[in-house]
């Protein structure tokens, strides 16, 4: 444009387009990034979120090796992702109400179903949801998802709020991790030999959200027993 905001306001429209249209994009074998897939679920699925954590509080668990998470955690559904210094389960009780998890919201189960169908991935029926907190700063360390019982069903991730780096290795730990940013809305179904393949989040940064406010929300569903 040959005046002064015109690249500016360009520019501008080109990111807003971006952000709500949805796409797709292969990111391995049985991996695909499903591009504002949640947008259309967003005010449904952040009115359930907050239903679940007045139940169930974020809370920053220990590992078995002594060492406080960066990021809160809790868990809907009928079973619940926990560490603790005595090891990681799953359970259907959360350690710190003595009660059981609250139930996975129909919004939540609808969004990862229809996601894992998009993603070639039909008929999948979660039965916990992982709902990670990340403030800036926070982090998550190259790491395996293997705690749960059947590696032939996905697992599918929500990302909400702040941006973040997402680092997607291999079967290996040694494979250098590619980088792709995971934006609000994005939805990644990880399937087939991806399920098993090693991944992290590096140190959230700092920002607003116009939704979310100053952190990072992302749901992971899984089909744990
Ligand atoms: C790739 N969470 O909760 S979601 C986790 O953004 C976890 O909070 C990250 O890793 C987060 O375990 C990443 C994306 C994700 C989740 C599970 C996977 C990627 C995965 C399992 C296998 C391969
Ligand atoms: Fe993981």
């Amino acid at each position: 444009m040959p005046n002064e905001r015109g690249p500016t306001l360009t520019a501008d429209l080109f990111d807003a387009v971006r952000d709500v249209r949805p796409s797709r994009e292969a990111m391995a074998e049985g991996a695909v990034l499903l591009r504002s897939f949640a947008r259309p679920f967003e005010n449904e699925v952040i009115a359930a979120l907050r239903e679940v954590i007045a139940q169930a509080p974020f809370r920053r668990m220990v590992t078995p090796g002594g060492h406080q998470m960066s990021v809160a955690m809790t868990n809907c559904g009928s079973a619940g992702w926990v560490t603790d210094p005595s090891g990681y389960r799953y359970d259907g009780v959360d350690p710190n109400s003595g009660q059981p998890w609250p139930a996975m919201p129909a919004v939540f189960r609808q969004l990862a179903e229809q996601a894992a169908a998009a993603g070639g991935f039909a008929g999948f029926a979660p039965d916990a949801c992982l709902i990670n907190r990340y403030a800036p700063g926070a982090r998550m360390s190259l790491h395996q998802d293997k705690d749960e019982q059947d590696f032939a069903a996905p697992i599918v991730s929500v990302s909400l709020g702040l941006p973040a780096v997402f680092l997607f290795g291999g079967a290996k730990r040694a494979d250098k991790p590619a980088r792709y940013r995971l934006e609000h809305g994005d939805v990644v179904v990880w399937g087939g030999p991806s399920r098993l393949f090693f991944h992290g989040v590096a140190p959230l940064a700092d920002g607003e959200h116009a939704l979310m406010g100053r952190q990072r929300i992302n749901l992971t569903f899984r089909k744990a027993q």
